[in-house]
């Protein structure tokens, strides 16, 4: 299949035209019956194996390896024919992994930062680049956004993909950008009050340190932001609460993607909030259990693998996010043909072992949303003990309404609270509001020293 067919599966994304701010275009697909949706899926897959096969010494290589060829996928359950792809495999073929268009066909490069060894460089034709806008455009109309909306985004911009998405999903969709990057604190309360912007896209760390700032300065009811769109990174729903609590939002969307996938705007959840809404005309997501890499019964929490339905200059075939979620079954009320996915529990690269128990921080910080007087903000210390046994402190803020004199008995209620849960000991140190570090991009949680790292 040649790139006019992939023109064709991305073109039948309405593009947006500016100049028309009365009428709202629509960017996601209206009507999409399952059995038109699989077509088109199987369509796209059948497109991006053959080209990564014809274009990319790399995939070519992997396919050869497993015995798979282009004609041996016609239906869709022939994807668990296809080997899987890790980040390593990325970093390996640095600085231009998985290309499969001629270089000079590439206008765009972003990348992400690893945490250990080279950066993960992905590449962009001008298709890519605009479908991705079309797909990000989706992400602002199903957060009930309309063209007159003005968007303060607040996302690094630059390599990172972030401020990049950001930026040209809201010109598609036609809203106003306010591009200030992760700035200071003065420039996004002046602009917030100065240009009255009605929605704010972050990180979810930086979504918490402007509602405290915005608390702080009283300018509450200066503001108009109605809608928070944050992503990046997991957070509690304690975090949210919070962030919703001091901004008076009325709505926080979860927004998922990566760079390796464009970036962000792969879904996001509507208005009712329940599940992250995918583009599966774009992608496919398969859940595995990632020891085995066999699907998970449906439902059950896994490792997202995905694949790329028209991405040409770096497509994925079956690429292991390590992001643990579950696919939703049934339709949304919000009643999108577009399935769901669970908001992102977690990674697997995430998990520490203590004193023989895995242990996730999204399970720590469940538990420690249910309890009244602490605030969201927490780290997890590991330590080895002198005595040969690890030891956690979990540190944990009170709320700015607790008095201190609770801390003790807040302490001896988190401890019992993890054990029972989590069935490890733990020691509990309350700290003050807004004493833990406040970041404008990922927050840390998890220090572990026992290696002599952290
Ligand atoms: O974080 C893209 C992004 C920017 C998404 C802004 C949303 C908002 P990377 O730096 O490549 O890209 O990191 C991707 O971040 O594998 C997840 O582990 C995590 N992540 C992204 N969105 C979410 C989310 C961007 N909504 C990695 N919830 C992914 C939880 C998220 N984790």
């Amino acid at each position: 299949m040649g790139r006019k067919d992939n023109f064709e599966i991305a073109s039948r994304i309405p593009i947006g035209r500016k100049g028309h701010k009365e009428s709202n275009m629509r960017f996601l697909p209206d009507e999409l019956r399952p059995e038109k949706l699989q077509a088109m899926q199987l369509e796209g897959l059948q497109w991006t194996v053959s080209h990564c096969y014809e274009n990319s010494p790399f995939y070519r290589g992997r396919m050869e390896t497993a015995g798979v060829r282009p004609e041996d996928i016609r239906t869709l359950e022939d994807l668990s024919r296809l080997p899987t792809l890790d980040k390593e495999d990325l970093q390996e073929e640095y600085p231009f992994p998985l290309l499969s268009v001629p270089l000079e066909d590439v206008v765009r490069i972003h990348a992400s930062s690893g945490t250990t060894g080279k950066r993960k460089v992905l590449v962009y034709t001008q298709r890519d680049v605009d479908r991705w806008a079309d797909l990000f455009a989706r992400c602002y109309e199903m957060a009930g956004l309309s063209r007159s909306d003005r968007v303060q985004i607040a996302v690094g911009y630059g390599l990172w993909t972030a401020g990049a998405g950001f930026q040209a999903g809201c010109e598609r969709f036609g809203a106003m950008a306010v591009p200030l990057g992760p700035a200071n604190a003065d420039m996004h309360c002046e602009m917030m009050v100065d240009l009255q912007p009605t929605a704010f896209c972050s990180t979810a760390s930086m979504a918490l340190l402007l509602a405290e700032e915005i608390h702080r300065r009283n300018l509450r009811s200066a503001i108009r932001v109605h809608t928070i769109i944050m992503g990046a990174e997991r957070h509690s729903e304690a975090m949210r609460n919070r962030i919703r609590e001091l901004m008076g939002v009325e709505h926080i969307h979860d927004i998922y993607g990566l760079t390796e996938l464009y970036g962000p705007g792969t879904g996001i959840d509507c208005r009712h909030h329940d599940g992250i809404h995918y583009w599966a005309d774009a992608f496919l997501f398969e859940v595995l259990n990632p020891e085995t890499l066999e699907p998970v019964s449906p439902g059950e929490p896994g490792e997202l693998v995905v694949t790329t339905l028209s991405k040409e200059a770096s497509p994925l075939i079956r690429y292991r996010t390590h992001d643990i979620t579950r696919l939703m079954e049934g339709t949304c009320a919000c009643g999108s043909p577009m399935p769901r996915h669970d908001r992102i529990l977690g990674r697997t690269d995430d998990m520490f072992i203590y004193r023989a128990v895995n242990i996730y921080p999204s399970q720590i910080d469940h538990v420690l949303s249910r309890i009244d007087g602490i605030g969201s903000e927490y780290q997890i210390h590991l330590r080895h003990r002198t005595d040969g046994r690890d030891q956690m402190i979990i540190r944990v803020e009170r709320r700015p309404e607790t008095a201190r004199q609770d801390s003790q008995t807040l302490a001896e209620s988190v401890q019992s609270e993890i054990r029972r849960k989590i069935l490890v000991r733990c020691q509990a140190e309350i700290v003050d509001p807004e004493s833990l570090p406040r970041t404008e991009r990922k927050s840390r949680r998890v220090f572990d020293q026992r290696n002599g790292n952290g």
